[in-house]
C-alpha cells in the first residue's frame, strides 16, 4: 500500500465514496489507487469548475460529502468560483490537490504555485500530507473539519512522493465527529419573549431549516406568535411544493428587499445572516433592516437548528397544523414564450421529488410564484453571485440521486462558464433536463448599469452585455456533447417538448428561446 491507497481507504471508510476529478501528472498515483477501488466512483469533469461545482450539487442532496481531485495550483484556482459558491452554502466538501514530489519544488519547475495561498480563502481547512505516512491522519482531520457544523471545505494538498511512496497499512475507522452545538437556554426565552410582546416580527430562516419536517414546526411557532417566516435570499436546498409551507425568500431586487422589511421591528435569525444588498448602491442602505430593528441570532449555521426549533415550539408553543401549499397546477398561457410561462409550464409538469437546480438569474425571479404548488420538490440555488454553477451543481446532484429527476434553471451567459459539464451528464447518464433561457443577453447587468446610476447603455457598453452577435446554439451545443436537446419558441412548443423530455431518462437540454 502506498500514500495514495491510504487516501482512498481513509476516505471508504468514512462514507466519501465519489470523486469528481480533472487530474495531472502529479496525481497519477492516486489515479492508479482510484483505479483498484471499485467502491469509489470517479466522475470526470472537463473542466475544475464542473469538478466543484458538481461536488457542491452532490453533498447538497447527498448529505455527505464527496471528494475532488484537482491538479496543483492551477487546477484548484480553475475551480475556485464554485468552490466560493460551496463555502457559501456551506457545503461539505473534501479537495485533493495534488503538488509536486517535495524534493522537486527547489527546482520550481513551471506547474509550481503557492498552492496554500490559493486555497485558504476559499477552504475553512488546508493541510499538506508530505509523507506516506501521514496522508491517513491529514485525511481524517480534513473529514472532521468539512463534516463539523453545518459543513466546510477542506483542502488537502497532497505531494506526489507522499502518494506513491509505499507505507504500512492500518484499516482506517470512521473519523468521531463534534457534536453540533444545542440550544442557548437564554437565547431562547429572549427569542420566546420578543414573539411574544406583539411587536412585527420576521423568523428568518436558513441550512437545516428549510427541510420539510422543521418548515412544519416553524410555521405552526410563527401562526401561534403572529410572526412572518420567511427564508434568506440565498439558499443551498429548500424543500418545497405542494404539501409542504409555502415560504418566501426575501427579494433579490434592492427596493423589494428593503420593502419588504420596511415594517419590521425584531428579526431572529434561524441559520441565516441578517439580510444586506447584494451589492452597494448610492444612496441605498446595505442592510435591508430599519436602523431600529432588534436582531436575535437564535441560531448559526453552525448550530444543531432541529434541536433548537424544537426549543423555541416548547417556549413559545405551536398552532395545530402548519399551513401546507395545495396541489395547484396553473393555466399555461399560450403564444409568447416568457419565463413565466416555463414557470407554470413545469408546475403542471414536473415529476414528484424532482431537484431543481437554479441559475436562471433574472428569469427566475418569479419561479416561486407559480410553482408553490407543484409537486413536492428541492430547490438548490446560487449561493455566492458566482455564475457558472447551474449545469455543475445539476450535475452532481444527479450523480447523488440518480432515481429523482433533475431539472436545471439556466440562464445562457451564466450557462456558457461552464457549459462542458453537460459532457459529464453525457458521459455518466444522468438524469438532468436544462432549460436555457436564452434571452441572449446579460440581462441583470442592463438593469444593474441603471441601479448604481451608471446611465444607459452606449454601443460599447452594449457590446459587453449582449450575446446575439453571433447567437449561441445550444441544440448544436448540446448535442455536440451526446446531449439531445430541442428548441422551443413558444408556450405551446416548450409545453409540447417539455412533456417529451420529462417522458424520457437521461440528459436533455431546451434551449427555451425567450
Ligand atoms: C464569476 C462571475 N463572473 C461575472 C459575474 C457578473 N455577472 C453577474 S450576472 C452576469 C450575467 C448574467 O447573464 P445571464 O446568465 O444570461 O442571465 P440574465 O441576466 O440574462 O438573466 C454576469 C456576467 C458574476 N456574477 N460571477
Amino acid at each position: 500500500m502506498n500514500g495514495a491507497d491510504i487516501l482512498c481507504e481513509t476516505l471508504l471508510a468514512n462514507g466519501i465514496d465519489t470523486c469528481f476529478a480533472n487530474p495531472g501528472t502529479s496525481e497519477m498515483h492516486f489515479v492508479a489507487a482510484l483505479d483498484r477501488q471499485p467502491r469509489m466512483r470517479c466522475v470526470l469533469g472537463l473542466f475544475e469548475g464542473v469538478v466543484t461545482g458538481a461536488a457542491d450539487g452532490y453533498a447538497r442532496m447527498a448529505d455527505k460529502p464527496a471528494a475532488t481531485l484537482l491538479h496543483l495550483g492551477p487546477g484548484l484556482a480553475n475551480g475556485l468560483a464554485n468552490l466560493h459558491n460551496a463555502r457559501r452554502a456551506r457545503t461539505p466538501m473534501i479537495n485533493v490537490v495534488g503538488d509536486h514530489a517535495t524534493g522537486h519544488l527547489i527546482h520550481d519547475a513551471p506547474l509550481t504555485s503557492d498552492i496554500d495561498s490559493l486555497a485558504r480563502p476559499m477552504s475553512h481547512w488546508v493541510g499538506r500530507a508530505e509523507t506516506a505516512q501521514t496522508v491517513g491522519a491529514e485525511c481524517e482531520a480534513a473529514i472532521r473539519a468539512a463534516r463539523s457544523g453545518a459543513g466546510g471545505i477542506a483542502t488537502l494538498i497532497l505531494h506526489a512522493d507522499a502518494a506513491w511512496t509505499e507505507t504500512p497499512f492500518v484499516q482506517p475507522i470512521p473519523v468521531s465527529l463534534p457534536e453540533l452545538a444545542g440550544p442557548d437556554a437564554a437565547l431562547v426565552a429572549r427569542a420566546a419573549a420578543a414573539l411574544r410582546n406583539g411587536r412585527q416580527t420576521t423568523l428568518l430562516i436558513s441550512g437545516h431549516a428549510l427541510r420539510d419536517r422543521q418548515l412544519d414546526l416553524l410555521d405552526r411557532i410563527a401562526q401561534k406568535a403572529g410572526a412572518r417566516l420567511l427564508a434568506q435570499q440565498a439558499n443551498g436546498r429548500m424543500q418545497r411544493g405542494a404539501g409542504r409551507v409555502a415560504l418566501d425568500r426575501v427579494p433579490y431586487v434592492i427596493d423589494q428587499a428593503l420593502a419588504c422589511f420596511a415594517t419590521t421591528e425584531q428579526l431572529i435569525l434561524i441559520g441565516a445572516k441578517a439580510p444586506v444588498g447584494f451589492f452597494a448602491y448610492p444612496g441605498k442602505s446595505g442592510s435591508m433592516l430599519p436602523p431600529s430593528c432588534e436582531v436575535i441570532e437564535l441560531a448559526s449555521p453552525d448550530h444543531d437548528l432541529t434541536a433548537i426549533i424544537n426549543a423555541l415550539a416548547d417556549a413559545v408553543g405551536t398552532a395545530p397544523a402548519a399551513r401546507l401549499a395545495a396541489r395547484h397546477r396553473p393555466d399555461l398561457p399560450t403564444g409568447k414564450l416568457t419565463p413565466d410561462a416555463i414557470a407554470i409550464a413545469l408546475a403542471g409538469a414536473m415529476p414528484d421529488n424532482a431537484i431543481i437546480c437554479d441559475e436562471s438569474v433574472t428569469s427566475g425571479r418569479d419561479f416561486f410564484r407559480s410553482t408553490y404548488g407543484a409537486a413536492p420538490h428541492d430547490f438548490l440555488q446560487l449561493t455566492g453571485g458566482a455564475i457558472g454553477m447551474g449545469i455543475p451543481l445539476a450535475t452532481g446532484a444527479a450523480v447523488a440521486c440518480p432515481d429523482r429527476k433533475v431539472i436545471g434553471l439556466q440562464a445562457d451567459g451564466s450557462g456558457m462558464y461552464t457549459v462542458q459539464g453537460l459532457w459529464t451528464q453525457a458521459r455518466e447518464r444522468l438524469d438532468v433536463l436544462t432549460i436555457i433561457f436564452a434571452n441572449r443577453r446579460y440581462q441583470i447587468l442592463h438593469g444593474e448599469l441603471l441601479n448604481v446610476g451608471a446611465g444607459p447603455a452606449g454601443e460599447t457598453a452594449r457590446r459587453m452585455l449582449d450575446l446575439e452577435d453571433p447567437a449561441l446554439d445550444w441544440v448544436m451545443m448540446a448535442r455536440s456533447m451526446g446531449v439531445e436537446a430541442a428548441r422551443a419558441e413558444s408556450a405551446e412548443g416548450f409545453r409540447d417538448v417539455l412533456h417529451s423530455a420529462l417522458a424520457r431518462k437521461g440528459p436533455f437540454l431546451i434551449e427555451a428561446v425567450i
